[in-house]
Parts: C-alpha cells; structure tokens; sequence
C-alpha cells in the first residue's frame, strides 16, 4: 500500500501534514486523523473505502455529494450558524473528485469538525438530541431533488437478510453451523413477523424515504455540551423504511451492555433512553410521518437487533468475510449481545405502544 501521506497529498488540503493517525471504530471503512501543521488550518479524516463492501465508489459519491450539498443549503437557508460544523465537507482531489483510486484501494478526505466528540454510549438526554436530529436529518432530505442510488443493494431488506443467512446455512462453508442452531431456529420463528416492513411496501402502504440507515451511535458527532452537531458515516444514506434510522439508533444507543458484549447480564433495553429518543424523534418527524409508520416504532426497535442478530451470524457461518473481527468467535458473541438485547426489547412491547399513544396525546 501507498503511504498514507502520499495520499493525502493528491486532495486539495490546506496546511502540510504533520500526523496520521488511526481514528474510530467502525467495522467497515479504514479512517486516520490527518493532522495539520500550524493553528489556522483544519485537520482532515483520511478514509479508505471498503471497496468489497461500495463496489460503486461513484454512486457512492455522488449520493454523499448531493446529500451533503442540500443539508448545506437547507441550513443555510434556516438561517443557521456554524453551518461547517453541522455538515460534512469533502476535499477535491487535483482532477476535481471527490475520490482518489491509487490502483487497488480508493480514499477520500473530509475535513474533521473541530470541537467535535463521538460517543459509544448515551444519556437519555443526549438522545432526546440524538433523536430530534435524526428526524431533521430525515425532514432535511425530504425534498432532495436527485434521486438517490443504493450503494447496497437490499441493504435493510429484511427478507434478504434471511435469505442470506439462509444460503450461509445450506452451505455451512466453515462447519459452524452445528454449534448455532438454536440461533437458527430462534430466527426462524420470527422471520415471518419480521419482515413485516416488506409486505406494508408490496402493499402499497408503507413508503420509502431518504433515511441514514447506519444511525448507531457513534456515526454521530456532538457537540461539548451533549448536542447532536451532525451526522456522519454517510455510506448508506439511501432510500429506506424510516424504521431504519429510528431503529438502529435504539439499538445501540438503548442496549445497556456493548454491541459484542460477551457478558448478557449487562444487555437490556433501556427504557429510559427509548422514551427520550423517541420524544426527539417525534418532536421533528410527526409533521411528516404517516400513522403507519409511527404505529410500527416499536416494531422497529424490534427489527434492528433482529437484522444485526441475523447479519452477524449470517458472518459467523460464512467465516468472517464481512465485518472486521478482533477474535475467532467475535461475530458469534455478536449474534449472541444482538439476541439478547432483542429478547429484551419484545418484553417492553406493550410499554413502547403506550408511551407512544402517550405522546401523541400530548
Ligand atoms: C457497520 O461502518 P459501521 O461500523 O458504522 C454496518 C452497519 C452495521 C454495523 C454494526 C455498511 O457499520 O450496517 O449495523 O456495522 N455497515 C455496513 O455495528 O454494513
Ligand atoms: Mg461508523
């Protein structure tokens, strides 16, 4: 591989670099922090794309491109300050892309917004924050012009999880699946209600929006005070049910214990968070969603533990070629967090349905 400074060098950054370093903890994408030299210019986040995951690095970016250019002038138009820390900007290359290809891997930089904190886990207050700003975030991309691509296909299509896990299974590549199949069968008989999503579309009831589709927590920047600035990880922003971002919020955000945590005694379902999260959310989306998609919230809380449950064993049986791992059976203590945390969710059904109903009353 190039050094990483050889190619920052190819986008139009101001200042020299003076440091880069590993950043964040995504399961995806590799990211560095560029550091500048000297106080007035910005340091930059050095991405590389996981080119086997985006296959269309161009639809890609267009799509981040058109998302992040209306974010830009809504906000501008709103009258809001500090507009460069509430959006992303991405540096051009000398050829005037927003991408640079060295022959085996593609990068990207975008400047790191200063003041900025990302977290793993969060109070219910900064989730009522957290959940008004994904429903602006949602509001915001309402009337984008340009019609969005999917950079994964199916990305949040429930039945096409189930039936790539379905396919992991009949083929059992690594001979894992022996030791899951009581996963396998606490997934099957769920499968049915789960895809709940796709039937409402077939029907005609259910629409698609722009949504953000990766809304865990740490793809979010805030502020020192607690407050969202923005979003980011914008990889999967495509059309979506707006369960999507409602959802995998809750799933993180709300899970007591770690995403992979391997003891289950700290996993549950916080229902504090759920009920200032979705305070938030409906505060800034109520005006735009149909009484069909608020019905299923809580539906939707369900389904994200679910997708992730079936992703991650999906993963697991297939031989980790998808998620990064930091240890042979991470993608199995994932599949195990991920079912616990939903077990935990169905025992708060009726609660989530009666705080909803509650503030839709208010
Ligand atoms: C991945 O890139 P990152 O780590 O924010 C994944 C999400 C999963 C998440 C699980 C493109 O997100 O869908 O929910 O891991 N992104 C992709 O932690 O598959
Ligand atoms: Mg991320």
């Amino acid at each position: 591989m190039k050094q990483l400074s050889d190619i920052v060098a190819r986008f139009r950054i101001a200042g020299s670099v003076a440091e880069i370093a590993p950043l964040g903890a995504g399961l995806i994408n590799d990211s560095y922090r560029v550091r500048t030299g000297g106080t007035d210019t910005p340091d930059y986040v050095l991405q590389r794309i996981n080119h086997a995951i985006f296959q269309d690095v161009d639809l890609l970016q267009a799509n981040i491109t058109a998302v992040t250019a209306h974010i830009r002038r809504k906000l501008t138009e709103a009258g809001a300050d500090d507009i460069d820390r509430k959006v992303l900007s991405f540096i051009e290359t000398e050829e005037g892309k927003t991408y640079y290809y060295d022959g085996e891997n593609y990068w990207r930089v975008m400047i790191l917004i200063p003041r900025s904190q990302t977290f793993e886990a969060v109070t219910s207050e900064s989730s009522r924050h957290a959940g008004q700003a994904f429903g602006l975030f949602q509001a915001m991309l309402a009337d984008l012009p340009d019609t969005l691509g999917e950079t994964i296909p199916d990305f949040h299509n429930m039945e096409f999880r189930l039936r790539q896990l379905r396919e992991a299974v009949a083929t059992d590549a690594v001979g894992r699946v022996q030791e899951v199949r009581d996963y396998i069968g606490e997934i099957e008989k769920r499968a049915e209600s789960m895809c709940r999503a796709e039937q409402l579309y077939r029907e005609g009831k259910l629409p698609k929006r722009v949504c953000h589709c990766d809304t865990k927590v740490n793809n979010m920047l805030f502020d020192e005070d607690g407050r969202v600035l923005c979003v980011i990880d914008l990889d999967t922003v495509m059309p979506s049910f707006i369960f999507s971002d409602y959802g995998d919020f809750l799933r993180t955000g709300a899970n007591t214990g770690d995403e992979d945590d391997k003891d289950l005694d700290r996993v549950s379902f916080d229902m504090a968070v759920f009920r200032a999260f979705t305070e938030g959310y409906l505060s800034s989306a109520r005006a735009f969603l149909k009484p069909v998609e608020i019905e299923h919230l809580p539906y939707a809380a369900t389904l994200f533990p679910y997708m992730q449950c079936v992703r991650f064993l999906a993963d697991y049986i297939n031989g980790d070629t998808y998620y990064k791992i930091r240890y042979p059976e991470h993608n199995l203590v994932r599949t195990r967090a991920q079912f616990k945390l939903l077990q935990s969710v169905e025992e708060h059904l009726p609660e989530m349905k009666e705080f909803i109903a509650h503030c839709l009353r208010a």
